[in-house]
């Protein structure tokens, strides 16, 4: 009985520590790299009718998603919207004799390199590092391969009337608040992000976003500059699971979190939503969350980092 007694003593934290890490830990896929070819598979680009349009998506199976798993049925439809053609952020049509993109490289205007490392190209077209959408062409993105986007996560804790900081009764824990609009396109939340221009350093696009979108470019413009300029917490860099995504065209976004502490910045200003947002608002952070893509789960490794509730 002695002996019994002493083996349960030695295992107690051995089993406490695997209860906890098993009800606390997030899936594998959305540890560290969150999004990873091989692992990660996509659900908002599959099975359903492409955006503004009449196409209906080649029917994916989520264990038909990677490249790796053999599907002879597959047949994907072709569809390039017919806005983008001519536009100055688009690429020309392929295959073509004149425009060969350097495919997997930066050349300084457009960046055409992935942040998983090197895709295919499968009949003179990228392939998605992720697999299977069910379409080809490039829908309504712009580029072939990647889709550059920023996505700035701008944030502040909840406050109650007094200014004292609240926290959620369940985990003790401080609540976070953020930015988040709604689109225009799907009527979702969303962080406030936008596609990084020819040319156009990140930070510079994170910065613009954020004032087109939820602050439709109000004045405080130097207190914005500065709380931009003075340093954002890198949270993400990958792929997006966008609704738009295709087998040859995709969306990667490069996601920063701007955080006012005392809510003395940003976090006092008066948001108005930009021509391309539906609505802006501050928005409570925690799992019950629902925003576009995979955005909150972007959102969620911010909680981690800055030990808030989630
Ligand atoms: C998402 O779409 C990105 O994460 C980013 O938030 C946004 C960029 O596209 P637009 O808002 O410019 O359409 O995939």
């Amino acid at each position: 009985m002695r002996n019994l007694k002493f083996v349960v003593l030695l295992l107690l934290p051995i089993l406490l520590s695997s209860v906890l890490i098993s009800s606390k830990s997030p899936p594998v896929q959305m540890m560290a790299a969150l999004v990873k070819p091989g692992v990660f598979r996509h659900v908002t680009c599959l099975n359903n009718m492409y955006p503004r349009s009449g196409v209906l998506r080649f029917p994916v199976a989520e264990e038909q998603v990677f490249w790796s798993e053999p599907y002879v049925e597959y047949c994907p439809p072709s569809y390039t919207a017919p806005h983008i053609g001519g536009q100055v952020w688009a690429d020309a049509p392929l295959p073509s004799e004149t425009f060969q993109p350097k495919w997997n490289h930066n050349d300084g205007q457009v960046n055409r390199e992935s942040f998983h490392g090197a895709y295919e190209i499968k009949d003179g077209l990228p392939r998605n590092p992720i697999g299977r959408t069910g379409l080809s062409g490039r829908g309504s993105l712009g580029r072939w391969g990647p889709n550059h986007a920023a996505d700035p996560i701008v944030t502040r804790w909840k406050r109650n009337s007094n200014g004292e900081i609240v926290d959620n009764a369940a985990t003790g824990k401080n609540i976070l608040q953020m930015v988040a609009i709604q689109r225009s396109d799907n009527r979702l939340w969303a962080i406030p992000g936008g596609m990084v221009d020819p040319g156009e350093n990140v930070s510079a696009t994170l910065k613009r976003e954020f004032t087109e979108e939820a602050l439709n470019f109000t004045d405080n413009a130097n207190m914005v500059e500065k709380f931009f300029t003075e340093g954002g917490v890198h949270i993400y860099s990958g792929y997006v699971d966008d609704f738009r995504n295709t087998d040859n065209a995709w969306m990667e976004t490069t996601a920063l979190n701007f955080h006012d502490e005392d809510g003395s910045q940003v976090g006092q200003l008066k948001l108005v939503a930009g021509d391309d947002a539906a609505n802006v608002r501050w928005t409570d952070v925690g799992s019950s969350l629902k925003l576009h893509a995979n955005h909150a789960d972007i959102v969620r490794e911010v909680a981690i980092k800055r030990d808030a509730h989630w």
